[in-house]
């Protein structure tokens, strides 16, 4: 299996355009190492207990796609929205939804941020701003430029991050929403994880431009960014995050970055469309924890120990997070078909499971 652990040395070398520390406090930078440790543990985690079958269903692991979630959700403000696709779990943990409710979710039990009903592709938290979550590729797209409008409907100052896969800007919807964002100047920052695949499939077979330029034409402005590379990626979005605040309406960033791990967990690593030797040297020169460690090793600003340290944090509370999802129930029966569809409100409520209205409360 591929050495994901970031504690060797051996991984982690050499990348060209790496951003400089200046302009980060030193516990801000281990923060951020911390923050990203967790979120690799935390999958290593769902990796295992996936395997001896604790998680069913769709489970698509973020692993080595690390700093975007930090570097796109950690600027942002607490009432600030995110939506994703279905790679979510690191994106929710990013946005503090709380990681027992994450794993209990993945484990399908009622103490899940959705009430065990979404599992792993529906981490939903409204709370925290976190707005799902969503398996249809694409499909969060259109929804965004909603949240967007909402926003600027209510005068409110928030911004919402919408995060999709390479595969996405291929959709209709894609360019729907963003030339309504465009022309209604919404706060939405679009961001294109772009790990080079979509499944089995290179970007480069289904598009004949770049990520970047597939935004032209729409007036949204693009950017490009090396995903890997936590320092420059937060950099970029606070730029981002202060224009859109300032309503200058949206803007789209082809965040480059690599997936490490299969599709899904049912998924191999590697086979006709990428080969083992490229995902391995991927993983040892754009390991974007390895990438940080480094430079905090080199600067002097970070400690093997205190390396040790800050893995053993992290553990416990992955620990902590994978004990709580084992210990909580299962939903009752009766709660199959609650909050599945919209409450009752005025208008009635609308089902679709085949029930009939007369004799429901
Ligand atoms: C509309 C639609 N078509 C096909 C699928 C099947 N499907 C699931 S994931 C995926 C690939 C998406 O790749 P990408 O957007 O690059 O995201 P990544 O998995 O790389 O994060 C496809 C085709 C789907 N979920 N929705
Ligand atoms: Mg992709």
């Amino acid at each position: 299996m591929t050495d994901t652990s970031t504690m060797s040395r051996e991984a982690g070398k050499g990348d060209e355009s790496m951003a400089g520390l200046e302009g980060f406090e030193k516990d801000q930078l281990k923060g951020f190492l911390k923050e990203m440790l967790l979120y690799r543990r935390f999958e290593e985690k769902a990796e295992e207990a996936y395997a001896i079958g604790k998680i069913g269903g769709f489970c698509h692991l973020h692993i080595g796609q690390e700093a975007v979630a930090l570097g796109f959700i950690g600027p942002l403000r607490q009432d600030d929205y995110v939506i994703t696709a279905y790679r979510d779990h690191t994106q929710a943990l990013a946005k503090g939804v709380d990681p027992n409710g994450v794993m209990a979710e993945l484990y399908g039990r009622d103490s899940g941020s959705a009430r065990g009903k979404g599992g792993s592709m529906h981490i939903f938290d409204v709370e925290k701003g976190f707005m799902g979550g969503h398996g249809i590729v694409g499909a969060q797209v259109p929804l965004a430029a909603g949240l967007g409008f909402a926003i600027k409907y209510r005068e409110e100052d928030r911004v919402c991050v919408c995060f999709m896969g390479d595969a996405a800007v291929n959709q209709g919807a894609f360019h729907e929403a963003l030339n309504m964002a465009a022309i209604w100047k919404l706060p939405v920052l679009f961001v294109v994880e772009n790990n080079e695949y979509g499944m089995g499939t290179a970007f480069s077979r289904v598009s004949a431009l770049p990520v970047k330029e597939r935004a032209a034409g729409l007036g949204v402005p693009a950017h490009h960014v090396n995903a890997q590379d936590i320092l420059a990626t937060w950099t970029l979005v606070e730029e981002l995050l202060e224009k859109i605040r300032a309503g200058e309406g949206p803007q789209y960033v082809d965040a480059r970055t690599y997936r490490f791990k299969g599709h899904s967990m049912s998924d191999p690593v590697s086979g006709t469309y990428r080969s083992k030797d490229e995902v391995e040297s991927k993983v040892k020169q754009e390991d974007p924890i390895s990438l940080l460690r480094d430079r905090l090793f080199d600067a002097e600003f970070l400690t093997e120990d205190e390396l040790e340290e800050m893995d053993r944090e992290v553990r416990a509370v992955v620990d902590e997070a994978a004990e709580f999802a084992e210990e909580a129930p299962f939903p009752a029966r009766e709660e199959l078909y609650n909050h599945v569809y919209s409450e009752v409100n005025e208008h009635g409520r609308l089902f679709f499971d085949g029930r009939d209205r007369e004799g429901e409360d």
